[in-house]
């Protein structure tokens, strides 16, 4: 039975990726930084089939510890500050656990044993200020955010591990993924959580800030089959992983309202607030190296996942 490290495992992505795993027959061991609450509401329906112990980013040798305690034959770098408006208020935090704890594992893999396979969870958000459209793997970085330059170290220091060291470290670089465990805080699930308030007479509007941006959206659920696939594949590598299709944030609230029968422009309030001191205008992927070398394809269409989203929140929403 394989063992797979995964940090970040109570996150979005950690529990998609252990479902997906345990049903390949592997022993999943998640890394959990110490809370005083818990934090593992996403992996509750699978707890008792996983190993959970206590590591951070920001501590080495809690990850030497668990590497050398486990001996996983894969790890999943999953774990990172990863709300872009956070990275801005907390710039060096997210640059000690989105950057540096990249360095911190990687070097954590190599010191007690250099032949575990590494995955980084690299974003689209990288690209940024676009130079390419659509952006693949060669297109250059230009990111708009702390959390986009930490990212961009990330893969780097990934990418160096591999050419130095001869490690197999992947790099997943990841167009936004959602479904009906994204955070509150990211827009599309915001948008589909307060739809589902505003139905249920529980609110009454939704301030948003930039409803023009545009991003490439998938379903997180067909995202993990990707990151398992780069590493079962013959070399380290990597990988633009997203749908190849674009949509601007109005266009979400024009769905999402609509499934309920309501029209967004009746609920939706622009709010300075919720904008950016640096805007990622633009994010569409060109997904064929993964298409062809992993035979990965989304499986989602933009709607059902608007329409799942609202829906899981209905159903939340109206058992309270
Ligand atoms: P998420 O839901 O925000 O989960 C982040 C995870 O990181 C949580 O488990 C969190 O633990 C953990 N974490 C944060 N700081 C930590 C630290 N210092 N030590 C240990 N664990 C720490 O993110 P996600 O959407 O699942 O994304 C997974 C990864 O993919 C992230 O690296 C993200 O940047 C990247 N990514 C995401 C997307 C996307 O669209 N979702 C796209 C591209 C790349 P707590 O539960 O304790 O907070
Ligand atoms: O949902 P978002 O916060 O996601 P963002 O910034 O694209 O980042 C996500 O995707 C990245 C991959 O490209 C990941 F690496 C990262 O970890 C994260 O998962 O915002 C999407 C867009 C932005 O353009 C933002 O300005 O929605 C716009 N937006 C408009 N109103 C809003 C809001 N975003 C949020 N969070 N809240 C708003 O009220």
């Amino acid at each position: 039975m394989p063992t797979a490290l995964i940090t970040g495992i109570t996150g979005q992505d950690g529990s998609y990726l252990t479902e997906l795993l345990l049903g390949k027959g592997y022993q999943v061991v998640g890394m959990v930084r110490r809370s005083s609450t818990v934090t593992l509401e996403r992996l509750e329906h699978i707890q008792d089939d996983i190993i959970i112990t206590q590591g951070d980013l920001h501590d080495q040798s809690s990850m030497v510890a668990l590497i050398e305690e486990f001996k996983p034959d894969e790890v999943y770098n999953l774990a990172a500050q990863s709300f872009v408006p956070t990275s801005w208020s907390q710039p060096l935090l997210t640059a000690e656990a989105t950057g540096l704890g990249v360095t911190r594992i990687l070097e954590a893999i190599r010191l007690v044993n250099p032949k575990i396979k590494f995955y980084q969870a690299s974003s689209s958000e990288m690209f940024g200020k676009v130079m390419e459209v659509p952006q693949r793997e060669s297109t250059p970085f230009y990111p708009r955010s702390p959390y986009g330059v930490a990212k961009v170290y990330g893969h780097w220091i990934t990418v160096n591990y591999r050419e130095s060291f001869d490690m197999f470290a992947a790099s997943g670089i990841l167009f936004n993924h959602e479904s009906p465990r994204r955070g509150l805080e990211f827009v599309t699930r915001k948008i589909t959580n307060t739809v589902a308030k505003i139905k249920l007479g529980q609110a009454k509007e939704l301030r948003l800030g930039n409803l023009e941006a545009q991003r490439d959206w998938g379903f997180a659920g067909d995202y993990v089959e990707a990151m398992w696939m780069m590493l079962q594949h013959p070399h380290a590598d990597s990988f633009v992983i997203g749908t190849g299709e674009t949509h601007a944030v109005r266009e979400f609230c024009e769905l999402a309202f609509g499934y309920v029968g309501l029209n967004y422009q009746d609920y939706v309030i622009q709010d300075p607030r919720f904008y950016r001191p640096a805007e990622v205008d633009l994010l569409i992927s060109d997904p064929t190296k993964a298409t062809n070398e992993l035979g990965w394809t989304t499986k989602t269409s933009f709607r059902t996942l608007v329409e799942m989203m609202v829906e899981s929140d209905l159903k939340r929403l109206s058992k309270k």
